[in-house]
């Protein structure tokens, strides 16, 4: 999956640096090339100069500019051809290391283009977006043992934030592995072969509520100690945050041989840390994705097992209130539940569901629901709250939306809860997060809810392989473009 999204994310380098040129496919050379003699008819039609005309703007004169479709004021033309270097086909835009010559940030791609050591900084995005991302330099991109981590669009108007949990390039050592993402493993070390860490994307996918166990005797066969370390998404990272479980399990990580137990879809990342009886430290670093199809929302909260947020998935084209059969909430979607939602979608095989919360009820009902309840905090204290919609339609938008409902403390509680959106097993969109935190989420004890947040509106595509991907819209306060959208005691949709 991550090479699949390399591809298409390479893609997406080549439609943006053809946006960014004047003439991608096309004759790129200047109308006027600085040795043509003057036109014969310097004026124009509104009887400006036209030698004062600078559609670039970079204040070169079209009628000398080397590049009069893209900014170059140094005019810099290495193959002296008299095209700028900045749109000479006969100069790749991008030297060795895949760092642009022209210093420019290509926005939307995940890459860091000008090789200042940030992504797509300067570039506009919609606050709570997820997008891949390398810090590395974009020709180490998708290479060896280097792979992507993610950032969060935050604030408003939206900047990328950190490039976090990638593996980045570093030095070359004994693993089987191409650490310096060169191309090459292992290269300049003579190498025993004794650690063999496993390279991107060659371990089988994960999936939610199933027991998963990562072999370390396929990685280092000797007598060793052991310590494993997984870091999950936004939700796994707030908990360990404030020192609370995570929603993953990690059984037996000082062994060669842990058992990891997932409940959410996404990118993982795995650590081991070796060391033989000689005191070498070894380790290795390694992506494991937990698989998942359709979409997924994930609610959790900083207040997680003191205060009682519930997570709700609002029917496509209905628009009655919350809390009603149109709301996929803990009173009609969970195994347990005593009421049942029929939104005509099929129920998923019990092998999605059995291991997880309810299973003795969904085994009861001959498969999982769709969309179901899969998690609530209530009867899994310490953990998020998540929905699961295995078979989301092509076209159809699902509002999802938290609920205050309880709190254990005695003053008015404030809390700030975060929506994570998956689609097809991966992130999409995280809202809520610091810095852009929820405000006036609170319980003042209003019947029978008190704060709701309608968080977004999720409208699903789903192609012809069965394939979801999703668009996702935060919402915001009625006739406001920024901010939540927190009403108390609200149930309207
Ligand atoms: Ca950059
Ligand atoms: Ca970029
Ligand atoms: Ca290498
Ligand atoms: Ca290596």
């Amino acid at each position: 999956m991550l090479a699949a999204m390399g591809a298409w994310l390479r893609g997406a380098v080549h439609v943006a640096l053809c946006a960014g040129l004047a003439a991608c496919g096309g004759d790129p050379r200047p109308q006027n090339p600085p040795d043509a003699p003057p036109a014969q008819d310097a004026g124009t039609r509104d009887g400006r100069d036209a030698s004062a005309l600078d559609r670039d703007g970079d204040g070169v004169p079209d009628a000398s500019d080397d590049c009069p479709d893209v900014a170059d004021a140094d005019q810099a033309d290495a193959d002296r051809d008299g095209v700028g270097d900045a749109c000479d086909p006969d100069i790749s835009i991008v030297d060795a290391d895949g760092c642009r010559r022209d210093g420019r940030e290509v926005c939307g791609n995940g890459t860091d283009d000008d090789c200042d050591g940030t992504v797509d900084e300067g570039c506009a995005c919609d606050p709570g977006a997820i997008q891949s991302c390398f810090p590395g330099k974009p020709a180490q991109r998708h290479v060896g043992a280097c792979v992507d981590g993610q950032q969060l669009c935050v604030g408003a108007p939206g900047a990328w934030g950190d490039c976090g949990i990638a593996i980045e390039p570093g030095p070359e050592v004994c693993d089987g592995l191409d650490n310096d993402c060169d191309g090459a493993a292992d290269d300049a070390l003579t190498c025993d072969g004794s650690l063999r860490c496993p390279a991107p994307g060659t371990l089988p996918d994960a999936r939610p509520f199933e027991d998963y166990v990562l072999d370390g005797a396929q990685m280092f066969a000797g007598a060793a100690r052991w310590s494993w370390t997984i870091t999950g998404g936004p939700c796994d990272r707030l908990f360990t945050s404030q020192g609370r479980p995570t929603s993953f399990e990690l059984r037996g990580g000082d062994t060669s041989r842990p058992t990891f137990r997932p409940t959410v879809v996404g990118d993982y990342l795995v650590r081991a840390a070796i060391t033989t009886p000689g005191g070498d430290r070894l380790g290795c670093s390694f992506p494991l994705h937990v698989a998942g199809a359709g979409l997924r929302v994930e609610l959790c909260w900083d207040t997680t097992g003191e205060d009682d947020i519930d997570l709700h998935l609002h029917a496509p084209r209905s628009t009655q209130d919350w809390f009603s059969a149109d709301d996929c909430y803990h009173m009609n979607c969970k195994g347990s539940s005593p009421q049942r939602i029929a939104w005509g979608y099929p129920q998923s095989a019990l092998s999605a569901c059995e291991n997880g919360p309810d299973g003795d009820d969904w085994r009861a009902l001959g498969g999982c629901s769709n969309p179901r309840l899969n998690l609530d905090n209530i009867d899994t204290p310490s953990s998020a709250e998540l929905i699961t919609l295995d078979t989301p339609e092509d076209g159809a938008t699902y509002r999802t939306m938290a609920s205050y409902f309880t709190s254990t403390r005695s003053e008015t509680p404030t809390t700030h809860p975060i929506t994570n959106v998956y689609c097809a097993g991966h992130l999409v969109a995280s809202l809520g997060q610091f810095p852009d935190l929820v405000p006036q989420f609170e319980q003042p004890d209003i019947e029978p809810y008190g704060a709701t947040w309608r968080a977004a509106d999720i409208t699903t595509r789903v192609d012809g392989r069965g394939v979801t991907t999703c668009e996702v819209a935060a919402l915001h306060p009625p006739g406001q473009t920024t901010g939540y959208d927190v009403r108390l005691g609200d149930p309207s949709y």
